[in-house]
């Protein structure tokens, strides 16, 4: 996959790409990144990104002609999606991950400031996504989420020790509790059943687990996530 990148901060991304998964993901070619400057496609003096808005009120707008002309220049694939981040957009769960990931290239805008010209969004962009219900400052770490979520579902960038099965988003469940050693840390035990070397009461216990914390914290998501009829009693014996 290759994702191009409008920002006004390209900087920001460069710890993402340049460290652990994501820079594997790199050498091994499974994805590449290019960060684009949209300051770098203005023609006056000054270099200007963003001016009033019409019609007055707070702040700055980023003008058009920048980005129009920042995407212009890049060799886009044609099914390749135009992705605005915006507070306004669709909101991002693993469900639009999924669909990204099929994409071979993703452009993905981060405006800034008051927000961008509406002709942006009107006839350049041909997908607005917002990553929650949250003031940022600006689209950059909202990108960064998208792109993070998406790569690793790309296949080959996660290891099978990181393997995707177990998410607790793709199964729907929130995630059992984790240990790993000492034993017992400050007093504190690992769950007996843990250390017991049995299989398959490890796998219910996690399972009960996933379920008791999900109904306690997450309840709507057990609306939706496939349950046996054994798993829906002990739901019915908690409530
Ligand atoms: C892009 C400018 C800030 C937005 C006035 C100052 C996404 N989930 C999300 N929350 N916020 C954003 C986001 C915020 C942005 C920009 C994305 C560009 N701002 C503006 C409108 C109100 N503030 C986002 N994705």
């Amino acid at each position: 996959m290759h994702i191009d990148v409008l920002t006004l901060f390209p900087q920001m991304f460069q710890s993402m790409f340049s460290l652990g998964i994501f820079k594997r993901a790199i050498d091994q070619k499974l994805v590449s990144v290019s960060l684009h400057n949209i300051r770098d496609y203005t023609h006056d003096k000054h270099h200007t990104v963003d001016d009033y808005p019409y019609g007055g009120g707070a702040g700055m707008v980023l003008k058009p002609d920048p980005i129009f002309e920042a995407v212009e220049s890049i060799k886009r694939e044609p099914a390749a999606p135009i992705i605005l981040l915006t507070p306004q957009g669709r909101l991002f769960g693993q469900k639009i991950a999924e669909e990204l990931s099929r994409y071979s290239h993703l452009i993905l805008i981060c405006g800034h400031y008051e927000g961008v010209d509406e002709r942006v969004i009107e006839h350049l962009a041909t997908d607005e996504i917002s990553i929650g219900d949250y003031v940022l400052t600006g689209g950059e770490p909202a990108a960064m989420v998208v792109i993070d979520a998406v790569v690793r579902l790309l296949p080959g960038v996660l290891g099978s020790a990181e393997s995707l099965l177990d998410d607790s988003h793709v199964a729907g469940l929130l995630e059992y509790p984790q240990y790993t050693r000492p034993t017992t840390y400050r007093g504190w035990p690992v769950p007996e059943v843990l250390l017991s070397g049995n299989h398959a009461q490890i796998a219910g216990w996690r399972r009960e687990q996933s379920i008791q914390r999900t109904l306690k914290r997450r309840p709507e998501l057990l609306e939706k996530v496939e349950l046996s009829s054994k798993e829906r009693n002990l739901i019915e014996k908690l409530r």
